[in-house]
């Protein structure tokens, strides 16, 4: 169970600690809304529900705080990042004890997490990153490396592309589902992706747009892409998601997807996975959504007063054909 303390007990005097006993009724008047002992009040403002990846996100965070018997409440921003903000505002004047969100999109948030420090209430980045010009307006950012997986993604096209070129001429068209616009997933997914498959000049991204990290707009963007050029090769999907959504479109236009257009996505959910080893999709670079029960453990350290790292990156890993038949049948999400 996460309790609040408000100074780590193994890090104080038996006098101090019997003082803090006696004021835990009090309210601690430090803006966090913390009375002494009971459990943790946590403000999480999700961006949304686009995703099987967001779905396992929520699902992870939700169970997490339940476990550790902390008092979560939730919004759904629904992708916009005005809802985000209105949702962090309305945690501050309810003095949560802590503030955790997966930001929308990069930036635009230095307002209203000046006013969470003014207000004494921390803030934890999960999933997301922002870009803002006080790093000190955040505790910890917890969540992947998104320019690594953008490179995961590029390594394997680098070593497949004789295998996507389809019709021989040395030359590899490939098309790039883009994530949210502006959402530092999609640009370093963009950016990592880009500079690795730089070092080989057959390979050349002729289209690439958003599809919002939706099945929805990854098969209508992909639709697209193919009413214009017969002669696409591979798509790198910023995730699952629109990875199906093109195979879609690309079964509905009469191709193999998979054989005759290679399928490259990020985050390896269970519907990806079995795409992936039925043959529609080729590679997927892991992204872990499950942050809940790390989540839990930063904001208890934060609010003891611990250090905590700047930055916690999670561990994660690439699945192939073969990788991803021997591991559906254990995956959770
Ligand atoms: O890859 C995508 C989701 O921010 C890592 O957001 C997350 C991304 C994830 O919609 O499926």
């Amino acid at each position: 169970m996460l309790k609040k303390t408000l100074i780590a007990a193994s890090a104080i005097p038996l006098t101090v600690l019997s003082l803090t006993a006696c004021g835990s009724d009090s309210s601690s008047g430090d803006g966090g809304g913390s009375e002494g002992g009971g459990s943790i009040t946590m403000g999480f403002a999700q961006v949304g529900a686009e995703s099987g990846w967001r779905t396992a996100n929520t699902k992870s965070i939700q169970e997490s705080a339940k476990a550790e018997d902390v008092d979560l409440k939730f919004t759904d921003a629904q992708g916009k990042q005005e809802n985000q903000i209105q949702a962090i505002r309305s945690y501050i004047q309810q003095k949560v004890d802590v503030i955790a969100f997966s930001p929308v999109v990069e930036t635009g948030f230095d307002a209203v997490l000046q006013e969470a420090k003014a207000a004494n209430i921390p803030v934890i980045l999960t999933d997301r990153a922002v870009k803002v010009d006080d790093d000190s307006l955040y505790e910890t950012f917890l969540g992947s490396d998104f320019v690594k997986e953008g490179e995961k993604a590029g390594e394997w096209l680098v070593q497949n592309a004789k295998d996507a070129d389809r019709d021989g001429d040395g030359t590899i068209n490939v098309v790039q589902l883009e994530g949210t616009t502006g959402a530092a997933p999609a640009i370093d997914r963009a950016e990592g992706f880009a500079d690795t498959i730089g070092a080989d000049d057959s390979i050349k991204v002729t289209a690439s747009q958003t599809g919002d990290f939706t099945r929805d707009g990854g098969k209508q963007v992909m639709e697209s892409f193919l009413q214009s050029d017969d002669s696409i090769e591979v798509v790198y999907a910023h995730n699952d998601d629109m990875g199906l959504g093109a195979i879609e479109a690309i079964e509905a236009a009469g191709l193999k997807p998979g054989v005759d257009v290679k399928i490259i996505t990020v985050d390896a959910v269970k519907d990806g996975m079995q795409a992936l080893a039925d043959g529609k999709i080729n590679f997927i670079v892991e992204c872990n959504p499950l942050l809940g029960p790390q989540l839990m453990d930063l904001a208890q350290k934060v609010l003891d007063g611990e250090e905590v790292p700047k930055r916690v990156v999670t561990e994660e890993t690439t699945f192939d054909q073969e990788q991803a038949k021997a591991a559906l049948p254990d995956r959770q999400y």
